[in-house]
């Protein structure tokens, strides 16, 4: 009810009606009540981007852009505003081409003027209780015009507003919780800073679907003397922190690599340790209870990939006592770290950059690197995997016949080959788990690097996620109310209570079995 009802509603509720009449034309009493749901924060997210805006730029706001009259708004921005409902044809209202190409969206104030209300009326849209009063009636008459058969005498809307639905819903909550089945738990969930709690799927503008994607970060401690435009570092411990997905490969590795146009800061973890990532990272973390202020990373100096490029550092496991950084020209600043760690026996990029440096002198010398941060580097096999040897990076991208890090879909394909193969197949060659299954070593070895402190957990969005209040999510440890479907007991009777039930069709009963069949804790609140 952030909106009018669309064509997406008529079509839904097409279904109930057809199911209604048709009952109800065969003699059966029928039942078809209405209700609301208002619940969430699709309407408390409209409301507070009101607040901002008005904030930001009065009441009435004015808009620092150009305005474009009687522009049809196009699918994907209604798509974005899928709040906002807007018919592409029939919308008719300003909208700002700057607003709209800068950020994918529109001012909230602007959809509510789609809506056809009056500058004086929008203000009050600022109070989240307003869109309650204001939009159902509005619903009624657009249902009733549909023809839909309902009862209206059973017709309610959700939340605190209506006092007989909230007592229900405390009595549900505090029944399940005398139950055992609603706990509490410190979660990795994607949340919004700027709403200041968890971004759910339908709080989200962009990304749903997207969950936190888990990395190992490996503390790679930067060996004395810092040089000088690090000099504010002095005193305390630095890490280039690299993030991995293999943190069971890092025997192998040879150098480390940094983006050298790539923007990265020097971040206050804790009082003693500081680590040098993106800024990006930073945050992430900062929200993971790993920044010396919470949820705000403290950066203590600004840099570049190129003034890393030569720092020479010491890794967890490597064979290679002392490692230096090297430049990277494919490394992504929205993944990840922005610094990554080399295993060239391993992995197909981490070759294909090694070899380029190794075989173009004029590489080297274009980034100013010194042949004893390069040359003496070779593949350490670590891994044995049939048929493609322990040297499988190498290897494959020889059989691709790939010429530089720069071929980028023969690389992914490299690399997708040697991941599966190597985690399914592999044998450790190397280290305590030497003879084991890369399976089995894998979280063997990254939970010793963590509870050794050389390694921590970082978690970030697998892809971006933009909430509907329009902030970029991170990824956030939080403390969360969780109910537990997943339990066994709980499980096994809704599955017997499913096998009870009579269905109309097969589509419907594999949607239960399937969703019993993998929900498992779910957040609540
Ligand atoms: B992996 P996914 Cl041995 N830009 O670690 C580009 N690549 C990045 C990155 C960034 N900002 N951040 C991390 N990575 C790399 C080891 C490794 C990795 C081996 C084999 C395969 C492999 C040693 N390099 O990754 O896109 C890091 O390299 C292939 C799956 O999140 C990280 O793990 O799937 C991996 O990409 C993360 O890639």
């Amino acid at each position: 009810m952030n909106g009018f009802l669309h064509l997406g509603h008529a079509f839904s509720l097409s279904k109930l009606e057809f199911a209604a009449a048709y009952h109800r034309l065969r003699g059966a009493n029928v039942l078809l009540p209405f209700a609301f749901h208002c619940t969430g924060m699709p309407i408390k997210a409209s409301a507070d981007k009101l607040a901002r805006e008005i904030r930001q730029f009065g009441d009435p706001p004015v808009f620092p852009h150009e305005v474009v009259e009687e522009e049809p708004i196009s699918k994907e921005e209604s798509d974005l505003n899928e709040g906002a409902n807007v018919v592409p044809d029939k919308f008719k209202g300003k909208k700002s081409k700057a607003a709209s190409k800068s950020s994918g969206q529109m001012f909230q104030w602007e959809i509510m003027r789609s809506f056809g209300l009056s500058d004086s009326e929008i203000s009050k849209f600022q109070n989240p209780y307003e869109w309650l009063k204001f939009f159902p009636p509005l619903a009624v008459e657009d249902l009733k015009a549909f023809g839909l058969g309902c009862d209206w005498r059973r017709l309610f809307v959700t939340t605190d507003m209506n006092p007989f639905f909230d007592s229900f819903v405390k009595w549900q909550m505090r029944k399940l919780k005398s139950m055992g089945k609603i706990i509490k738990d410190m979660r990795y969930t994607i949340y919004s800073p700027l709403d200041g709690q968890p971004c759910a799927d339908h709080d989200r503008a962009t990304g749903e679907g997207v969950q936190p994607q888990e990395y190992t970060i490996i503390k790679m401690e930067v060996v004395p003397p810092l040089p000088a435009k690090m000099g504010v570092l002095e005193g305390k411990k630095v890490f280039l922190a690299a993030a991995t997905l293999r943190p069971e490969t890092m025997y192998g590795q040879t150098n480390c690599w940094v983006l050298p146009d790539g923007k990265y800061g020097a971040f206050e973890i804790n009082d003693t340790e500081v680590f040098i990532m993106t800024e990006r990272a930073a945050l992430n973390l900062a929200y993971q209870k790993l920044s010396r202020v919470t949820e705000k990373p403290t950066c203590l100096v600004e840099l570049t990939g190129n003034d890393l490029i030569g720092l020479p550092v010491r890794s967890p496991l490597s064979f290679n006592e002392i490692i230096y950084a090297l430049p990277m020209l494919t490394i992504l600043t929205d993944k990840g770290t922005g610094i990554v760690t080399s295993v060239p026996s391993d992995a197909p990029d981490d070759y294909m950059a090694l070899h380029d440096l190794k075989a173009k002198p004029a590489f080297r010398a274009k980034f100013g690197l010194k042949d004893e941060w390069v040359l003496p580097f070779e593949i350490i096999p670590i891994i044995d995997i049939p048929e493609f040897g322990a040297r499988a990076a190498e290897k494959v991208c020889l059989d691709l016949k790939i010429k530089s890090q720069n071929e980028k879909d023969k690389l992914a394909e490299a690399k997708k080959l040697v991941y599966l193969r190597g985690f399914t197949e592999g044998i450790m060659t190397v280290g305590e788990y030497a003879g084991r299954k890369v399976q089995e070593a894998k979280p063997l070895i990254r939970t010793k690097l963590i509870e050794t402190g050389q390694a921590i957990i970082y978690s970030e969005p697998e892809k971006k996620v933009m909430s509907r209040s329009g902030d970029e999510c991170v990824v956030a440890l939080t403390d969360q109310w969780y109910i537990t479907y997943g339990e066994p007991e709980w499980k096994k009777l809704s599955e017997d209570c499913l096998s009870n039930m009579n269905l109309y069709s097969d589509e419907t009963r594999h949607g239960f079995e399937h969703t019993l069949g993998w929900l498992n804790q779910w957040a609540c609140s």
